[in-house]
């Protein structure tokens, strides 16, 4: 099957131009005008409209095992929901319980994945520590093309990684030239922090920020990145959602390290008043850690995707049924935390972004899709309209509009944090891997037609981080 998407203006992370994209064999095969194409083409009308890369969203948790329940979107509604808003691959997590051999869990969420309609791959999570863990590392960055690694510094007595995990780790991940990835919360104040609302008596959904400051996350912060900088390895700080954190980012880059920053369309655009709602199934449904903070923390985000120390956008689609938030009415630490988002995050960046000149179009681009593609080793296989690259592509409708709501979503939840926003600019069709699987309203997602995409590890941070320790090598020390 060829498809043809003409008369649009191609929009890139680096340029703006008009241009036919013609499609074959699920790849990009031309992009100009005027381009000679076999007559059982499938055309598709983009006047008016943007021709962008895919959405790549980094972050996100299918039928995720977690807090004693499951995640509600599976790896079929997931990716399907993600299609109809203009996302064509996700980076999903492998979480291993700790003790569970990291290939276990590996092949367990491949299995679970094999539904997806849209591309495919995994961070995998390091949750504890020994020499097997050290091996599956090597065999899953040599073998299976996972080059990042996940460190959760929060969810004391379940899956935190403590600093013996991080050093370890770490060292791991530059041997291999992968990315060591955290979730950037002191799990023992967090804790602790808990235990305090919990004993004062403040069991409802308005603890869960008040345990959760954003000093907590300033402090994990600031701690990995001092530790990447003694391990040599560059480092991804997944969700992050405050000032604290962002100034820890901002001078480690300042400073030459290679730290980068991911933000979420929640965290740049919902904030903290939600969890004094007397609503229970509202504020609960708000219930996701990092907690959504105050306006000036949203502003700074935004600067920090402006100026270049935020790099990506993502979900940490994670979503959860209020039936399954109500597990926690009578203790806030129990509601499983996590909101939906997969369907929502370019409408969301586009509108509160583009149209409100925050973002240009070309950097709309980098922060959905091309960033991602580059960090995690796709580019440009995947986040790029470029001749040979997978013909994942949106096709942008800058002028219509949709008033995003539960009732009318994709995503099996039966919430949605942006209820009621009316957003200008939506997907008018998404192609994803040469197939249209979205058109005008119409979802034509296939289960099982996502493919998992392997990711080569990073010879030029490997090569980099030896040189370095070259230097720093207690023989070249002058005594
Ligand atoms: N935060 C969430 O809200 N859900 C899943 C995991 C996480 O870190
Ligand atoms: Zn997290
Ligand atoms: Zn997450
Ligand atoms: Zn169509």
């Amino acid at each position: 099957m060829s498809i043809l998407i003409k008369n649009g203006t191609v929009v890139t992370a680096d340029h703006t131009f008009r241009a036919d994209v013609y499609c074959e064999g699920g790849k990009i095969a031309a992009i100009g005008e005027n381009l000679n194409i076999p007559a059982s083409t499938e055309v598709v009308d983009a006047s008016g409209q943007y021709i962008m890369p895919g959405g790549i969203d980094p972050h996100t948790h299918m039928q995720f095992p977690f807090m004693g329940t499951v995640a509600s979107d599976d790896f079929y509604t997931g990716t399907a929901a993600g299609l109809a808003g203009g996302t064509t691959t996700i980076i999903d997590f492998v979480i291993p319980k700790p003790g569970q051999r990291l290939m276990e869990a590996y092949e367990q969420w491949r299995d679970w994945a094999e539904k997806s309609a849209a591309d495919y791959t995994f961070h995998v999570a390091i949750t504890w520590w020994d020499d097997s863990v050290r091996e599956d590392m090597g065999t899953l960055a040599r073998e299976h093309g996972v080059n990042s690694f996940k460190h959760f510094m929060a969810y004391k007595n379940a899956i935190m990684a403590d600093d013996e995990t991080l050093v370890k780790s770490f060292r791991r991940c530059v041997e291999l030239g992968a990315m060591p990835t955290v979730h950037a919360e002191n799990g023992e104040l967090v804790y602790q922090l808990q235990q305090e609302m919990l004993e004062k008596g403040i069991t409802g959904p308005e603890a869960h920020p008040l345990s959760r400051p954003p000093l907590v996350e300033g402090e994990a912060a600031n701690r990995v990145v001092q530790v990447a900088k003694a391990m040599n390895t560059p480092v991804y700080i997944v969700h992050v959602s405050c000032k604290d954190s962002l100034e820890a980012i901002t001078r480690a880059r300042a400073s030459g390290q290679r730290v980068y920053g991911e933000v979420l369309a929640g965290h740049l655009t919902i904030d903290e008043s939600v969890y004094r709602s007397k609503d229970f199934d509202f504020a609960a449904g708000h219930v996701m850690s990092p907690p959504f903070r105050s306006k000036e923390h949203q502003e700074a985000l935004w600067q920090g995707l402006q100026g270049g120390n935020l790099h990506t956008t993502a979900t940490d689609h994670c979503c959860f049924c209020k039936e399954q938030k109500a597990a926690g009415r009578d203790d806030f630490t129990q509601i499983p935390n996590g909101t939906a988002g997969i369907e929502d995050r370019l409408a969301i960046l586009w509108d509160d972004g583009v149209n409100k000149g925050r973002l240009t179009m070309n950097e709309f681009v980098a922060v959905t899709s091309t960033n991602t593609a580059k960090l995690f080793n796709m580019y440009p296989q995947k986040g790029s309209i470029s001749v040979g690259a997978d013909a994942d592509i949106v096709v942008w409708d800058p002028e219509a509009t949709r008033t995003i709501s539960a009732e009318t979503h994709h995503m099996n939840v039966d919430f949605n944090i942006f209820e009621g926003r009316t957003v200008k600019g939506v997907p008018s069709h998404t192609v994803s891997r040469g197939k249209i699987v979205w058109c005008n309203g119409e979802l034509r997602a296939e289960r099982g037609a996502g493919r998992y995409v392997h990711r080569e590890t990073f010879a030029p941070f490997l090569e980099a981080a030896a040189r370095q320790s070259e230097v720093n090598k207690p023989e070249a020390v002058e005594r």
